[in-house]
């Protein structure tokens, strides 16, 4: 059964206050907090607060409310965290790891924003 959710997840016990996170951002549907062992100077993980797997599962299954609220969340994120591309912020890496293959460790769906330094090139 694909997407079958653990509510014992970590960021499931986040959402539900009962672990601690430095959060960056809430909204109705959203949250973003910074990542417990940042890649790079900037490291915010945006998670929507419904029960999704993976950024698959989100696209299929949540409502138009919850991906507008998540897509707006990210460009907000990415203004406070100051990595917007341009002169100011010199641009970031937005990354969400799925199932095996993407190597995802924590099953609750979300985006990493990464910068604040040059990331290189990598697709995988
Ligand atoms: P992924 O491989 O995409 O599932 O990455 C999961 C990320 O979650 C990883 O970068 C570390 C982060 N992480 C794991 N546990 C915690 C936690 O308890 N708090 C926070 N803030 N981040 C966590």
């Amino acid at each position: 059964m694909p997407y079958a959710y653990d509510d014992q997840n970590i960021f499931a016990k986040i959402l539900r206050g009962e672990i601690p996170n430095k959060t960056v951002l809430e909204t109705e549907h959203s949250l973003a907090f910074h990542d417990v062992a940042p890649q790079a100077p900037v490291h915010v993980l945006v998670i929507p607060k419904g029960p999704y797997v993976c950024h698959d599962h989100f696209a299929l299954a949540a409502t138009d409310a919850e991906i507008v609220d998540f897509t707006r969340a990210v460009g907000e994120v990415c203004r406070l965290s100051g990595v917007q591309p341009g002169e100011d912020g010199d641009g970031f890496r937005s990354i969400s790891n799925a199932g095996e293959h993407g190597v995802q460790e924590v099953p609750h769906f979300h985006l990493h924003i990464l910068g604040g330094r040059p990331l290189g090139r990598m697709l995988a």
